[in-house]
């Protein structure tokens, strides 16, 4: 059975939403971050920079939320959640997973931690905040684009896939920026569609997370 770290909202929901799609048996573990539980040295152990979600499949540790669903998504086929291997589909499903992990992902956690970046400063930190705001912006917009590429209401059609689940966590985490991106025409069909889902709902209510979700 698998065993997933989370803490509700975190990098963990998409792999949750994925592994509601698939149905195979798993076990949620909260890793409670208001106590610091993500820095201890039993977690470390498993995730050495101290950041959720980790997932167990028997002897595998995985961390990397995006590599866990590309994982997840392997490992059940018949779920449909990426093409065939050597197909147009599934190098779209990479290269939009990629895109949301290490372009959007990146962007965001500057924006939600910018002194990590600028030090203690506030006016450092105000400035590095909006410039990443504007810069979410501008990828949101790329994203809105590819749902009119694919006609929608999913990044690559009428097909939901692997990155579907991350970028509607990312979505999520938009929203309280002045320009969310339920405000951005496709993607606020798509995350409408998101919420719809069965695999969302069970997802985002284990998880506790008080609605609207995005
Ligand atoms: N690249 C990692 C980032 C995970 C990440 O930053 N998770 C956040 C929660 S959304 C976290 O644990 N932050 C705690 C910290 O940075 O100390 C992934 O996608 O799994």
């Amino acid at each position: 059975m698998y065993k997933l770290y989370y803490f509700p909202s975190n990098a963990n929901v998409a792999p949750h939403i994925l592994l509601e799609e698939i149905g195979a048996p798993y076990e949620l573990v909260l890793i409670d971050r208001t106590k610091g539980a993500h820095k201890e040295a039993a977690y470390l152990q498993l995730n050495p920079g101290g950041v959720i979600p980790t997932l167990i499949d028997g002897e595998l540790v995985l961390t990397e939320s995006a590599a866990i669903c590309w994982y997840l998504a392997e490992q059940h086929p018949q779920a449909g959640l990426v093409g065939a291997v050597g197909s147009a589909d599934r190098a779209h499903a990479l290269r939009w997973l990629m895109y949301l992990t290490n372009t959007l992902q990146a962007e965001i956690l500057h924006y939600y931690y910018p002194t990590r970046l600028g030090g203690d400063d506030t006016v450092t930190a105000d400035a590095l905040k909006s410039r990443a705001e504007a810069r979410i912006s501008g990828m949101l917009t790329i994203l809105d684009n590819q749902l009119v590429t694919s006609h929608g209401p999913y990044l690559l059609g009428e097909k939901f896939c692997v990155a579907d689940a991350f970028l509607f966590m990312l979505c999520r985490w938009t929203r309280n920026m002045a320009k969310p991106a339920r405000d951005y025409p496709q993607l606020a069909t798509f995350v409408q569609t998101m919420v719809a889902r069965p695999s969302v709902i069970r997802a985002m209510t284990q998880e506790g997370v008080a609605t609207p979700w995005v």
